[in-house]
């Protein structure tokens, strides 16, 4: 029987499974290239670690590697129910706690290598974590797209680590006591901009739908909604989302740099982000602080005999 050990945590009630070890052997090189090897070789041991019966659809799971770049302390890939993420703003804080609670790390700050580059994050004396993101911009302010059975919506395309399509008019009710409809409506909204072949930059679909509104607690700025690839919503304000919606606010003036911006998920918990300057092409340097509690570390038995031993997929 093969075995997989792993930690489980959530950031704000989202969970990070991170695989220790008994996950794929990816061989050495950038984390980029290792990430296509997962999918093309190994993407029965994500969909194994992560979907049902042993995970659901809104575990996010984390791939514990050696860092290519020498100066980083940990190497991660993230995965989810449906593929593979560029970054995780959530998985890394809930890696940095996984990565204390074995002792591996201490307070203090830690780069850490991802496929879409390196991120430095700060674990706190208080147990919160501060991940300074890749670099993040808004590409196109103001996109309209057609929604069957909904009409013209618009929004801004965002990279936040991942691509967004943030809308602040959407007509919805942002609680939590709604989240069919919410989940329906951002996912009609992504189905239609892939319909309408509006992509990211480097033309990779637009697969995380944000939708925006006043907060619940008004010690917050914003509450959100964030529909993520698998058509699970984020149980945190999404780390990579938080970090495209302040590339909309510093774009639009909204926000200065080193100003704390509170984003509230729909559940209510918080990320504490602000930005500084990045380069003369309008990119900002996002940091995202939130705490992440570990509430498992668990032996993962693959036995062949189980006709769903690689999850239902
Ligand atoms: O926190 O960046 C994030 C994230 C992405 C998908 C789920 N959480």
């Amino acid at each position: 029987m093969h075995t997989i050990s792993v930690i489980d945590s959530h950031t704000g009630g989202e969970p990070t499974r991170l695989i220790v070890s008994g996950g794929p052997d990816l061989g050495s090189g950038p984390l980029s290239q290792r990430l296509e090897r997962f999918r093309e070789a190994y993407d029965h041991i994500r969909s194994a670690a992560v979907c049902e019966p042993r995970g659901s659809d809104v575990v996010v799971g984390a791939l514990l590697c050696a860092p290519h770049d020498p100066s980083c302390s940990a190497g991660v890939i993230f995965f989810n129910n449906v593929g593979y993420l560029g970054m995780c703003g959530h998985g890394t804080i809930g890696l940095v706690a996984s990565l204390a609670h074995l002792g591996r790390i201490g307070t203090g700050v830690h780069r850490i290598e991802t496929p879409v580059g390196i991120v430095e994050s700060e674990l706190h004396a208080d147990g919160s974590v501060t991940v300074h993101n890749v670099p993040a911009y808004r590409s196109r302010k103001r996109v309209g797209v057609d929604v069957e059975g909904v009409g013209r919506v618009e929004g801004d395309v965002a990279w936040g680590g991942n691509w967004f399509f943030l809308v602040e008019r959407h007509g919805q009710r942002l609680s939590l006591d709604n989240t069919g409809p919410l989940t329906a409506f951002a996912s009609r909204v992504r189905h239609a901009l892939e319909a309408a072949g509006i992509t990211g930059d480097d033309g990779a679909p637009i697969d995380h739908v944000e939708l925006f509104g006043p907060p619940a607690d008004p010690a917050n700025d914003s509450r959100s909604f964030v529909l993520c690839p698998g058509n699970a919503y984020d149980r945190s304000p999404c780390g990579t989302g938080t970090s495209a919606k302040l590339a909309c606010l510093a774009a639009d003036g909204k926000l200065e740099p080193g100003q704390t911006w509170r984003q509230e998920s729909i559940i209510g918990s918080v990320f504490e982000a602000s930005y500084r300057r990045g380069d003369t092409a309008g990119r900002i340097l996002p940091s995202i602080r939130g705490r992440a509690h570990v509430n498992a570390q668990a032996t993962l038995l693959l036995d062949e005999s189980d006709p769903f031993i690689w999850g239902i997929r």
